[in-house]
């Protein structure tokens, strides 16, 4: 196993001895103490400032306009000074203008899915490849993977980073690495049970469709998965409960995107309360999305991320969008790095509804509390220039019933629970089971009629 690369001849230490039951795949680097990590992000932080100021003029811009030198960075103190770089600057930039090494030095592309606007081009050394790959790594042995496991890669593969990236850190890991791509799910089932897989890496809302098709062909008894590792798209607690009772596993949770190297940025561990952040490579900021005020820990704002290591597509104060809370509490895990709460939705997918701030995740939320899968999806329109919000849910087979009247009872039951939790009226309709498409890579759940007119 891999355990030192890229540490120079900084001296390594262990905060704790690790003899509880937790595998790490570089302990010396996750339990590393507060004052090494800071030490590591200090010295990298001030070389990949001078790098990016030295190759990427369109930085150096940003910079020079804020009357920036690298010599006025000289540690992670001095981070705040610092522009922020946004998705309408790697637009603006695109395809090669935030690159800070010879194109000859890139060995890969990854890109985002693109939905609006010109796709999000990332490049990769073989070096930034080597270090996502650590840090895909640390998710599975974190998960409990090692190199007995047969991982099962339903995400993607191609542009998208979900399938390369768990790939990547399989092979690390020196497990058995399956790489199935999304799609095609009686083959995906099929290879499941025929091969034995035991770590199943895709996206929450496929793994709770996998989880549907494999009780309805009652394979069950012929699963022998432990654990899964889910991320690319927000999903809530309930949710996670729902897929490991359904795939008797436990279910971890997994961050990142293409910007920033792609999944791996940061990971759960076994306390699954938060996911710690890879310190020695990105430094992690809070910001007031409004103001860009730099918050304290425990506030909820959006996240920013600095890539000190990567050398091809390193970004300095990137604006995620995501909102979510860093803690630095100590972890029972023994891991040191810092924690991200789940993401509780992007400051540019919440919904505002008739004035009022509704994010999709409080709405899996209820459904799920009041028995229902997380087969949704959200309607908003505009009528009579007023905002109009519809849930449409899946009744489950065992709710089913063409009774008109006591469907309208379980409508309204939802409608005075949505109406707790987010203050304002949402219709519901309750429809058919099986009737919502499912969704092999990122789930579409909020279709948004306003943005069309
Ligand atoms: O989704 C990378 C990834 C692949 C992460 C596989 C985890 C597993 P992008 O397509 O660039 O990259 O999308 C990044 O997805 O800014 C979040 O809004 C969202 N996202 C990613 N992971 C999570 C998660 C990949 N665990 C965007 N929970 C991010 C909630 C997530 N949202």
């Amino acid at each position: 196993m891999n355990q030192s690369k890229g540490m120079g001849n900084i001296l390594i230490t262990c905060e704790r001895k690790v003899e509880n039951m937790e595998h790490y795949y570089q302990p010396e680097i996750e339990c590393a103490s507060r004052e090494q990590i800071l030490a590591w992000q200090n010295e990298r932080l001030v070389k990949q400032v001078k790098h990016v100021y030295d190759n990427v003029p369109y930085y150096r811009k940003l910079m020079e306009e804020k009357g920036l030198t690298p010599a006025d960075i000289q540690s992670v103190d001095d981070l705040h000074k610092l522009p922020f770089l946004t998705k309408d600057d790697l637009r603006e930039a695109y395809p090669y203008g935030l690159v800070a090494v010879p194109l000859t030095d890139c060995v890969r592309i990854q890109s985002t899915s693109g939905t609006t606007g010109r796709r999000v081009v990332a490049f990769y050394t073989q070096h930034d490849l080597d270090l996502w790959e650590d840090c895909c790594a640390r998710a599975i042995v974190a998960a409990g993977g090692t190199k007995d496991d047969v991982v099962h890669v339903s995400y993607g593969y191609g542009l998208f980073t979900g399938g390369p990236g768990l790939n990547g850190g399989s092979h690390r890991v020196g497990s058995l690495t399956l790489p199935m791509s999304s799609g095609n799910t009686d083959r995906q089932i099929q290879f499941m049970t025929d091969l034995g897989s035991t770590i199943l890496c895709c996206t929450p809302s496929y793994a709770a469709y996998l989880a549907e098709s494999i009780h309805e062909k009652g394979l069950q008894d012929q699963i022998k998965l432990k654990a899964g590792i889910f991320g690319a798209e927000a999903w809530t607690e309930e949710m996670r409960r729902d897929i490991e009772a359904n795939l008797g596993i436990k279910a971890y949770d997994i961050y990142g995107l293409t910007e920033i190297s792609g999944p791996g940025v940061s990971f759960e561990c076994s306390a699954q309360s938060g996911m710690h952040i890879n310190e020695d490579h990105f430094i992690a900021e809070i910001i007031d999305p409004n103001t860009g005020e730099v918050l304290p820990d425990g506030e909820k704002g959006e996240l920013v991320f600095t890539s000190i290591t990567k050398q091809a597509f390193p970004l300095l104060r990137y604006r995620t969008r995501d909102i979510c809370v860093l803690t630095r509490e100590k972890c029972p895990c023994g891991r040191t790095h810092v924690k991200m709460s789940k993401p509780m939705g992007r400051s540019d997918d919440m919904l505002i509804v008739k004035g009022v701030n509704v994010f999709p995740s409080q709405i899996e939320t209820v459904l799920m509390n009041n028995g229902y899968a997380a087969n949704y999806q959200i309607i908003v329109d505009r009528v009579n220039n007023s905002d109009t919000i519809e849930v449409q849910v899946e009744m489950t087979p065992e709710m089913f019933s063409d009774s008109l009247k006591e469907i309208a009872v379980k409508e309204k039951e939802l409608v005075n629970a949505l109406k707790a939790m987010l203050g304002i009226y949402a219709k519901v309709k309750l429809v058919a089971p099986k009737s919502i498409t499912r969704s092999e890579g990122k789930a579409v759940r909020v279709i948004d009629k306003r943005k069309l007119y």
